[in-house]
Parts: C-alpha cells; structure tokens; sequence
C-alpha cells in the first residue's frame, strides 16, 4: 500500500488541493506544517487525531513543522455560529509555552509561533503587502464567513484568514514548506494561504485536509460527561482515558484504530475480526487504548490504568493503595470525613442511600463494600483505622456505583 493508499484506507484524506498530491505525498520529501491555536493550556484528544498526521508522514519521509498561534490564538479564528471571546495576551503566551512543550515531547517534531513573524508588522505594511492580495467577494464567499454575517462578525475575526494565509506564505519562503495539514474546518483558511502564495509568488502550494473524528451520533469526538479528555495527565488521568477508550462505541473503534494508532491494516482487520467472533474479549477497545495511552504517556502509565481497572471492576479495593485511589477517582466528588461515624449515616451522607431506612436496606442484602470488604454489620462504624493508608474510604453499592471518602 503506497502512503497515499494508506491514508485513504485509515479516512484521513478528506480534501487535497490537487490530484497531483498523491504522487508527491508517496515520493516523500515535502515540508508541511499543521497549525493549532492557543486555547488552552494542554492538548485534548482533538489535538491528537490530527498531529498525528506528523508522525504518520514524517515516518513516510516528509518533514514536519508544529505550529502554535501566538499571533492567531490572540485573534481568534472565526467559528460558524459566534464571536470568541478575546483571550488575554498572558493567558496566550502560558498557553503557548505549555502547547509547546507538549507538542515537542509527544510529536518531536519543530515547532514555530507566528507571534515571532507577525508581532512586527505594522498595519500599513499588513494592508499594502498582503490585504491588497484579498477581494472582499472572496473572503466573504468562506463558508464560515458567509455563515456568520447573519450573527455579525468583527473585523479582527474577519481578518484572521488573512494571518493564517502569511503563516503560509512566510513558512514557504523561509523554509520551503509546501504543504499544509489540517482537519477539514480549516479548508478555507488553507486555501486563503495557497491563494496568496499563487499571487504573490506565482507559485503552487498544497495541502489536504481530514476529516474531523466524530462519535456514532455524529457529535463532536473527544469530550466524555467529565468534559474534554487532555493529554495532560494532571487534567485527564490515564486511567480517565483509559476508560474513555474502553467505552468507545462498538461501531466506531475500528474507525478509532485507523485514526488514532499506527497498527497495521492487517492488525486492525484482525482486531474486527475478533470483535466478530468473540465480541466479549473486547480486545479491540483494549488495543485502541493501549495503543493511545502508551504513545501519550508511556506503557507503565497504560498497565497501572489497566490494573486499576480490573481491580474496579472486581471490587476487591484493597489492592489499591492512595495514589491509585487517587488515580482512580480523579475528577469524580469526594465526601471530606474527620472524625468517626455510623456506616449508615454515612450512606445518606454520600447519597449512597435516600435515607437510614434505605442504607439498612443495602447494608442488610449485602450490596454494600467497603474498601472491597463487603459489610451487613448494621452497626459497622466508619472510622480512619478501616482507610486505606489513613486516608480513603471507597464505598461501593451493587456491582458499579462507588463513593470516595477522604479523611481530613
Ligand atoms: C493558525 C495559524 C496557522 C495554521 C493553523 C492555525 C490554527 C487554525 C485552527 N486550528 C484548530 C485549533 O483548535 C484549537 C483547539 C484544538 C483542537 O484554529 N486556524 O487551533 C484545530 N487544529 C487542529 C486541526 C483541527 C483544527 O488545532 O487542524 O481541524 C482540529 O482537529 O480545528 O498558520
């Protein structure tokens, strides 16, 4: 299978500027770059599906660059439905530092910020030397502009095109970077900058765009009820992306396999096999998320989310010790207990029970463990000596619902 055939096959090409991209992408030798903004302090999944594209060509011969908006991410890239609100230029330069260094140890490829090239232009330079490049009819022709005159769009959302089109012109002449990458939401922006490379310099620029990753109900990919899942292990923990992964939809993780790692059509056709003659095993779901975490944060961090799992889902919590409790229940609420209480007040403490009748209810039919130790003791007292390591208390009712206890 050449590149091109590859990329096809995983439902990474969505549009490419020319047909003529297929025989360059397969020769290999082309200097792209992929652009995100600021907008947060970590990279989110979303990030991920598309700099993969980094790697993927990268392994194919191309040179990658990362760019992070500086500049842009202090404009706004305009969204179909409303005005961003503007972001503090301190909050866009920690973010820029934090994306950074992000994009460097996950992709290892070179990352430029286009504050460096644009924070000097002055505005009678930006309007002489590249807004004369720009018909108002073809601008407002962008779909998402066209989508936004309704709703009113400002002229600083306005221009951003216009910024992201020099991005390209400037990488093409300092570092004969021909190609842009992006998922397809930016197909328009893209086709501003080959636009202006094709005016300016009279010369061909290309690119391609992917499709955006999306669940079985077509929403958007990446956001679980806990809100977005993001490679920062301090804001998403492996074991919260490993569940994530392990709950993918059954009718999207081959989609997800493609996307997301790099095995082999041959492995992945394997793995939906598997999932047609031994549907229970799961093993696609498990390669989906052993393939992801091992990539984000190493197969230590893969294998204890893993442990931590099962041991969940068995019950038996007392091989868990404090930081894979904390691991475990991060991001979910805790209930702060300091001194000594009832088992079953502390069922309606935590809402484990509607009432004391209720939590005798539980108690009393055996559907209440504590730290993994199952407890029909009606007059059991909860106290800092049943925690583990003198700080948690997990309380799990029936087979799934868990309540984290914290000792003060
Ligand atoms: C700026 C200057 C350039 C080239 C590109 C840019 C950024 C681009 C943009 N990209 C998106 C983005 O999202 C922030 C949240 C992360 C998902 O806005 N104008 O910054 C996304 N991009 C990755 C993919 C994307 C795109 O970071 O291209 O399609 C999402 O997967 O929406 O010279």
């Amino acid at each position: 299978m050449t590149l091109f055939e590859e990329l096809k096959w995983r439902g990474l090409i969505n549009d490419i500027s020319t047909k003529e991209l297929e025989e360059k992408l397969n020769k290999g030798g082309l200097t792209f770059y992929i652009g995100t903004d600021p907008t947060g302090d970590s990279l989110h999944i979303g990030h991920f599906s598309s700099f993969l594209i980094c790697k993927r060509l990268k392994d194919a011969g191309h040179h990658p660059i990362l760019l992070i908006g500086g500049a842009t991410g202090l404009i706004g890239d305009p969204k179909p439905t409303a005005e961003r609100p503007m972001i503090s230029k301190e909050t866009v330069e920690h973010n820029v530092r934090c994306l950074t260094e992000q994009a460097t140890r996950l992709f290892g490829c070179e990352v430029v910020n286009n504050y460096d090239w644009t924070k000097d232009l002055n505005i009678l330079d930006f309007l002489r030397d590249y807004g004369k490049f720009f018909n108002i009819s073809y601008m407002l022709n962008k779909d998402i502009v066209r989508r936004r005159l309704e709703e009113g769009i400002t002229y600083t959302e306005f221009s951003y095109t216009i910024l992201q089109a020099m991005d390209f012109l400037h990488l093409y002449e300092t570092k004969n970077c021909v190609m842009q990458v992006a998922g397809q939401d930016q197909w328009g922006n893209i086709t501003s900058g080959i636009e202006l490379i094709r005016r300016k310099l009279g010369k061909e620029a290309y690119a391609f765009t992917m499709p955006l990753l999306t669940k079985a109900d077509g929403t958007k990919f990446g956001k679980s009820e806990g809100g977005a899942i993001w490679l920062d292990a301090n804001k998403t923990s492996p074991y919260e992306m490993y569940q994530f992964f392990i709950n993918s939809e059954d009718s999207k993780v081959i989609d997800y396999l493609k996307f997301l790692t790099f095995l082999s059509k041959a492995e992945i056709e394997a793995l939906e096999e598997k999932m047609k003659t031994e549907p229970e095993k799961r093993e696609a779901h498990e390669a989906l998320a052993r393939e992801v975490i091992t990539f984000v944060h190493g197969e230590d961090a893969y294998l204890e989310a893993k442990r931590i799992s099962e041991v969940l889902f068995r019950g038996n919590l007392q091989e868990l010790n404090a930081k894979e409790i904390e691991m475990a229940f991060h991001g979910m609420e805790s209930y702060e207990l300091s001194g000594e209480t009832s088992l079953l007040d502390l069922l309606v403490e935590v809402k484990a029970a509607s009432s004391k009748r209720e939590a005798r209810e539980f108690v009393g039919n055996g559907s209440i463990t504590i730290n993994g130790e199952k407890v029909t003791d009606l007059n059991f007292i909860v106290s800092k000596n049943v925690s583990i390591e003198q700080k948690y208390i997990v309380i799990r009712r029936g087979k799934k619902k868990y309540y984290l206890v914290v000792f003060a």
